[in-house]
């Protein structure tokens, strides 16, 4: 049985997360197909916290290989906010065009040399005898006003070093080679392979 159990309700993630492990030949669902389990407190400090915490809750209830999702924004001028915020940083419940609103007020009179800034993901792969953790960043820089219509959240408003468009402008694929989510989910997958070959 290839299931595996995306432990988020966002369906921007959920997209993505099938895209890149489109090659693996598993049974993909997330948290919208189980609507029997609660919605799950973030009240962590990190993001390696709350992203064990996800998948913790949803492996005791669904009992099967869990893939936990918990990413962000860190600008450097910010310390590092909006982070482990990033969802709700202008309330809830979450607005992306409103988050990026708030983020371009903060950086108002930020000169371009002080706009750094990163994307990070950590994922969890969890099954009944393992815990597995990897991460992925990638740095770029907070633009003076959105471009860009694809991706969601934050997208319109972040370059990545070395390139000319905002992920919201590059293409899909584009994006999903080099995201911060790209690179977590390379740096898991030969565990994820590992565990259904074995069963
Ligand atoms: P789940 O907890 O259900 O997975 P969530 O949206 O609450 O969904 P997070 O707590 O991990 O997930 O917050 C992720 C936020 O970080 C998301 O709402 C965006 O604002 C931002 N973010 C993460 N990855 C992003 C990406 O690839 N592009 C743009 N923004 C992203």
């Amino acid at each position: 049985m290839r299931k595996l159990i995306l432990a988020t309700r966002n369906l921007d993630k959920v997209k993505e997360i099938k895209e890149i492990l489109g090659d693996l030949n598993l049974e993909i669902l997330d948290l919208n197909n189980y609507s029997n389990i609660p919605e799950i407190v973030e009240d962590g400090e990190t993001f390696e916290d709350n992203a064990i915490k996800k998948a913790r809750e949803v492996f005791k209830i669904v009992k099967l290989p869990v893939l936990s999702d918990d990413s962000g924004l860190e600008v450097e001028i910010l310390n590092n906010q909006p982070g482990i915020r990033s969802a709700r940083f202008a309330g809830e419940p979450t607005n992306y065009t409103k988050n990026n609103e708030k983020l371009l007020k903060m950086l108002d009179n930020v000169p371009d040399e002080f706009r750094k800034a990163q994307f990070r993901c950590i994922v969890v792969f969890k099954t009944k005898n393992e815990e597995i953790l990897a991460e992925g960043i990638c740095k770029g820089r907070i633009l003076r006003q959105m471009r860009g219509s694809g991706g969601f959240g934050y997208d319109p408003l972040f370059i990545p070093d070395g390139y000319e468009q905002t992920y919201a402008e590059m293409p899909q694929e584009v994006k999903n080679k080099i995201s911060h989510r790209a690179i977590a989910l390379k740096n898991i997958k030969p565990f994820i392979l590992e565990y259904f070959d074995k069963i």
